[in-house]
């Protein structure tokens, strides 16, 4: 057969290269460690690890810079990455950035915390800001829902609980019966670290970098790009109010 022909047919394979995040949406990228409730048992401070989530700070920070986004987002074992509607990396394929963005995930953690671990991705689309909005703020809730069963859950298993004995005993508790249990054992969740109730997030901040010209000793201004990290976020309203500040500035990517 001729090479060509057998590339071309062989190509056909490929079925699912051809896929694009839709032109024009905003995009994010979400990463999850794989198996994190194992990985984690044995290695980390139970329920939170303050090293624990400097390596995923770390881990979003090289996805950020790495990926051109404008945002990232992190809480437990997961990372989101905002690319603007008109970001168009790898011609914006699914394939590209699901793969790269796991696979850079999966070597920055491991090199940080000097054993494997592996990431996971998907890709999430929405056609508005209030789309953005929302989904930022439903991943902060989410972390903020499992941090509260998480200290909870380690509180019991630190009293003598078996794993099946923790499970059962806050099945179905109401948030304010969660709060109760740790209140009575002198933890107040609300003061507990503000980055494992709401994560921590990083973004382009702009400044003045001052020079000199080196023709004639003048001094010069220059705008550069730094990043800035977050891990006392605010939540609900101020963090939306955050968010769309940041939607709406432009970053290193749009100058
Ligand atoms: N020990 C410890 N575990 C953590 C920390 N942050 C996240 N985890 C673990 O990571 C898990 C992430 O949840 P999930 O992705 O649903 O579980 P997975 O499917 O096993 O990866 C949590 O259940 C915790 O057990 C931490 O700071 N310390
Ligand atoms: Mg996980």
């Amino acid at each position: 057969m001729d090479p060509e022909e057998l590339a071309v047919r062989a190509r056909q394979g490929e079925a699912f290269h051809n896929q694009r995040m839709l032109p024009g949406a905003w995009g994010v990228l979400r990463v999850d460690g794989r198996g994190f409730s194992r990985f984690t048992e044995a290695r980390y401070e139970k329920p939170f690890d303050p090293a624990f989530h400097q390596f995923m700070v770390r881990t979003a920070t090289a996805l950020l810079e790495e990926l051109q986004g404008v945002y990232a987002y992190t809480q437990s074992d997961e990372i989101s990455v905002l690319f603007r509607p008109d970001w168009s990396l790898f011609d914006r394929s699914v394939e590209k950035v699901v793969s790269l963005g796991a696979g850079l995930a999966s070597a920055t953690f491991t090199h940080a915390a000097g054993v494997p671990a592996v990431f996971d991705g998907r890709v999430w689309l929405g056609a508005s800001e209030r789309a953005v909005l929302d989904y930022f703020l439903w991943r902060q809730a989410d972390g903020s829902r499992c941090a509260l069963h998480g200290w909870c859950y380690w509180t019991l298993r630190k009293e003598g609980r078996s794993a099946a004995q923790a499970t059962r005993e806050l099945d179905g508790k109401p948030v304010s019966d969660k709060n109760e249990l740790l209140f009575q054992r002198g933890i107040n969740f609300n003061e507990v670290p503000l980055w494992q109730r709401r994560g921590s997030a990083m973004w382009w901040e702009p400044y003045v970098k001052e020079g000199v010209d080196p023709r004639d000793g003048r001094p010069t201004r220059a705008q550069r790009w730094r990043l800035e990290v977050d891990s006392e976020l605010p939540m609900k309203e101020a963090y939306e109010n955050l968010l769309r500040g940041l939607l709406t500035a432009s970053g290193p990517a749009s100058t």
